[in-house]
């Protein structure tokens, strides 16, 4: 046997929400194994499959280590000055001749996985000036966010279940089991449902697939796809109509409001467009009111939907109306180490909606974003603020947002366009540069932004576990040069450069140190580095309404945006005949980026079409066929897989694959391509009061490939 030199290191990881701790053994520069940290006091152990391919994340040959330009149909490796040189310099021309407008950004989810991103990225991405600033958040959360301004005072004001102490889970449009969790930091959520049932307690979920949550509840009710709205504001009138409205101590406004809002939407009205009985309804409200520590759970599925600014702001409401908003058991609000809210106004991140609208579809601003929706039309758009470039970081728009051709079609069409992310994937390889950061295990990482939404206070520090190659640059330093090169933003004041020039000798550990000294737990990176499996900081603790940075201090019930919405949803009747299209996740992928590791990706094809056995029969579809699915937008074709587990009238394609386009540099995903469900997708379906992307409840047309 070969005598080998390894240890074991201690780790978070950034691969999703749920922060697990990793125990890291090494043999010089090479990954031994990852397994889950027994002693980390949160994640007590548990990891997910994503976790162990942190190894081949960092091996993958297919991961740029250089920056890349493009040289007519191949890539040229340059230096890095060189390539910073080069994109300061298009930018700077194009900026100088269109004006500030002309440069657009694209941020993607691991943003907030990622130190470096959440500090330095936001010093460069969103002091560019420009209006054209987009991410993910109007895929995913941005209901939530907007209703945490609205309600609570301040867009990252988002609470979240108390799930370790609540004895009645209702899961509506989340299915943790597979997502490991979101706007819920929980790892091992299966143990925490697992512990609610143990103590009696009951989990229910709504969703239009009986999921792998589902599975192990109580209870499974199936709803209609984007029709959550309906059946939320059925339970407020049962809830009103029952005297079962207990505010507690909270002063609210808006109570009065919210009761005429709901005075029409009968349980029996509901049932008809959500497919909930009326008596479900009835039972949900009531369970909800009369159990002392309950919680009520929205997640994507209410978010991602044509009714989703209503359907988030009626789950937060209908919390507050049963006495369950910040206290014991119910939703509540973090207590996180590092406060999130002075370090995000800090880094320019300021709240605000529809203070301007986007140029050519009109469409509402939030937080200082337009929706994702528009970029396509404010591409192709002639005129005075036409976009002529783009930077995406840690993003793939081509295959996550809807109307994916068409945006390739856009980014080819462009002047200038660069890429920070470490592949030439579907989006980047439209990039004329590419700048690619060091992997997760060659940074030092701390979990700023998911703490804020763990369901306990628990604080965590990273160091890295590798020396990066002298050839091999962090994603801030990536941020920091560009910040440099493209001029200084405004917000810092005339001294800017000298804030520039310090920052950067600094990276993003001592901004983490600051506001840890700073933060409620008086914590340091010393304490934290002494500390390498994490410190557990108690349970959630009730924080209103301190907390609240509404004007009167008031929780606000019925925000007048939401009331003008309801109209709209007025007009939503009895479902037609059809078939409606839902999304779902599998624990071995991650949105659109980890298809690359075989351990994740073997085993039978996961991008397949989900289809009832009565909606299957009346096509002449068999499982194992071929189907072809289209809309308006255009047409895929994929495997079928019949099953009785997903509602009649509703199909299910997960997003994130069509690995197989032109280009693409990932030689296993390529193998596992898939086709593209936002192919299909119409982007114009959109949730018109947040501008979010109705990623869910589309019409689709099925038959036989
Ligand atoms: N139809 C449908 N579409 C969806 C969804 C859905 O449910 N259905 N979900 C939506 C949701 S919730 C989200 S969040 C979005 C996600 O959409 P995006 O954020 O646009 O895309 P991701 O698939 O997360 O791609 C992440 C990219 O970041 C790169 N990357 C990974 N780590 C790093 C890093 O540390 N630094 C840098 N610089 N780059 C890195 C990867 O190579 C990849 O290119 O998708 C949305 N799209
Ligand atoms: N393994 C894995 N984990 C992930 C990700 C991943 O891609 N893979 N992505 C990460 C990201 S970016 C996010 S945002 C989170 C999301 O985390 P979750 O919110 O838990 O996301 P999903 O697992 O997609 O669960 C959404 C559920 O909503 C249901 N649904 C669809 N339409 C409707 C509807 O109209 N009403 C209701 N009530 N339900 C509906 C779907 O059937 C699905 O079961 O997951 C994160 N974690
Ligand atoms: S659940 Fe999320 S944080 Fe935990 S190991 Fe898996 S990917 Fe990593
Ligand atoms: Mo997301």
């Amino acid at each position: 046997m070969v005598a080998t030199m390894q240890t074991t290191h201690y780790r978070s990881c950034p691969l999703c929400e749920a922060t697990c701790g990793v125990a890291i053994t090494v043999d010089g520069n090479r990954v031994v194994s990852v397994r889950g940290d027994d002693d980390d006091p949160f994640s007590r152990g548990y990891i997910c499959p994503k976790g162990t391919a942190l190894a081949d994340l960092h091996a993958d040959p297919d991961r740029l280590k250089r920056p890349v330009v493009r040289d007519g149909d191949g890539w040229r490796e340059v230096g890095w000055d060189e390539a910073f040189d080069l994109v300061a310099s298009k930018l700077n021309a194009i900026r100088a001749r269109h004006g500030k407008h002309a440069i657009a950004v694209y941020q993607g989810n691991p943003s907030a996985h990622n130190l470096g991103l959440l500090t330095y990225g936001q010093l460069l991405l969103r002091t560019l000036g420009t209006k054209n600033s987009y991410s993910a958040t109007s895929l995913d959360q941005l209901p939530h966010m907007l209703a945490a301004l609205l309600m609570f005072g301040n867009q990252l004001l988002m609470p979240v279940p108390d799930i370790d102490r609540s004895d009645l889970f209702i899961c509506l449009g989340a299915n943790p089991l597979a997502s490991n969790g979101s706007i819920m930091t929980a790892p091992d959520v299966k143990s925490r449902l697992k512990a609610i049932r143990e103590r009696g307690g009951r989990v229910i979920v709504l969703d239009p697939r009986r999921t792998e949550t589902a599975e192990k509840a109580d209870q499974h009710v199936f709803i209609r796809p984007g029709t959550d709205a309906a059946l939320l504001l059925a339970m407020v009138h049962v809830l009103f109509a029952e005297n079962l409205v207990k505010l507690g101590r909270l002063r609210a406004n808006g109570l009065d409001e919210l009761r005429r809002a709901s005075t029409q939407w009968t349980p029996e009205r509901a049932a008809q467009i959500t497919g909930v009985s009326a008596a479900d309804i009835r039972e949900l409200a009531r369970a909800l009111a009369t159990t002392k520590r309950a919680v009520l759970y929205g997640r994507i599925g209410v978010c991602t939907q044509e009714f989703g600014g209503l359907a988030a702001w009626l789950c937060y409401a209908i919390n507050a109306l049963t006495g369950h908003l910040d206290e014991v058991g119910g939703l509540m609000f973090t207590t996180p180490a590092v406060d999130p809210l002075p370090l995000a106004a800090m880094l320019g991140f300021d709240g605000g909606f529809d203070r301007y609208r986007s140029r050519v579809s009109q469409k509402p601003e939030f937080g200082g974003e337009l929706p994702v929706t528009v970029l396509a039309e404010e591409i192709e758009t002639p005129g005075q603020g036409q976009i002529r470039a783009l930077i995406t970081s840690a993003g793939n728009p081509v295959l996550s947002a809807p109307g994916g051709p068409r945006l390739e079609k856009a980014f080819a069409g462009l002047d200038f366009m660069v890429s920070i992310d470490p592949y030439i994937n579907e989006t980047t390889r439209l990039a004329h540069v590419i700048l690619p950061p060091t992997s997760p295990l060659e940074r030092s990482h701390y979990d700023a932004a998911l703490n804020a939404f763990a369901v306990r206070n628990v604080a965590k520090y990273s160091p890295p576990l590798f020396e990066r190659d002298e050839h091999a640059r962090h994603d801030w330093e990536i941020c920091l040069a560009l910040w440099t090169r493209l001029g200084t933003p405004r917000h810092l004041g005339p001294g800017s450069w000298l804030v520039q020039r310090l920052l950067g000798k600094l990276g993003p550990e001592p901004i983490i140190d600051l506001a840890l000294r700073t933060g409620p737990h008086r914590l340091s990176l010393a304490k934290l580095r002494a500390a390498p499996h994490g410190l557990d900081l108690g349970p959630l603790e009730s924080r209103l309404p301190k907390r609240l940075a509404t004007k009167d201090k008031a929780l606000q019930l019925a925000p007048e945006r939401y009331l003008q919405d309801l109209a709209r949803l007025d007009l939503l009747g009895s479902p037609a005949d059809g078939l409606v299209l839902i999304g779902r996740r599998h624990l071995r992928s991650n949105n659109s980026w980890m298809h690359n590791s075989e351990r994740l990706v073997k085993g039978p094809p996961r991008c397949t079409l989900m289809i009832h056995p009565d909606d299957a029969a009346s096509r002449q579809l068999a499982d194992g066929g071929r189907a072809r699915i289209s809309t308006t937008t255009g047409a895929i074709e994929l495997p079928v897989e019949v099953t009785d587990a997903i509602m009649p009238g509703v199909v299910s394609i997960p997003h994130g694959w069509g690995h197989g386009r032109r280009g693409v540099k990932l030689r296993v995903a390529s193998e596992h391509a898939g086709e593209s469900v936002n192919d299909i997708l119409d982007p114009a379906r959109i949730d018109e009061l947040s501008g979010t992307s109705a990623l869910t409840g589309q019409r689709v047309e099925v038959r036989r490939a």
